[in-house]
């Protein structure tokens, strides 16, 4: 009875390491800064559906930066690559699983309020539509 109580606590212990909220996981984050003290940074995360209903990233928002938009990347057949505004945010099914990544779809913050540094945190927060906001937390790493 008692190991069935510890293992329960330990279980949970689990689950609050990552971001959930409402079932929408957010996993694998990471920021990306670009631009010598950072004009921009690009963020990757994984995000799965656990909810019984789709759901759809809508925003995002950070005080470390002024401007945050869901970005697509497009390469042209003459290997031009472009990136196109998500205007309607990323959508996933129940269960599905969005994979932000480099060269793909991901989130571009623009226009830092103060010089990005290596070891620097950047709160932000994801509206999900149905679930509400989560908020993640990246550090600024060695290999940006
Ligand atoms: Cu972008």
């Amino acid at each position: 009875m008692l190991r069935a109580i510890f293992l329960s606590v330990a279980i949970s212990a689990v689950c609050f390491s990552e971001s959930v909220i409402a079932e929408i996981r957010v996993s694998d984050s990471l920021i990306k800064v670009s631009g010598g003290a950072g004009k921009s940074a690009a963020v990757f995360m994984t995000i799965k559906n656990d909810n019984d209903n789709s759901d759809r990233l809508m925003s995002a928002r950070t005080l470390v930066f002024k401007k945050a938009m869901l970005h697509d990347t497009i390469s042209s057949a003459d290997g031009v690559v472009k990136m196109k505004h998500l205007m309607m945010g990323i959508g996933f099914s129940k269960g599905e699983e969005v994979i932000l990544t480099s060269g793909g779809k991901h989130l571009m913050l623009m226009g830092p309020n103060k010089p990005i540094l290596t070891g620097d945190s950047v709160k932000i927060w994801l509206n999900i539509e149905n679930s509400g906001e989560i908020e993640i937390n990246l550090i600024v790493g060695q290999d940006n």
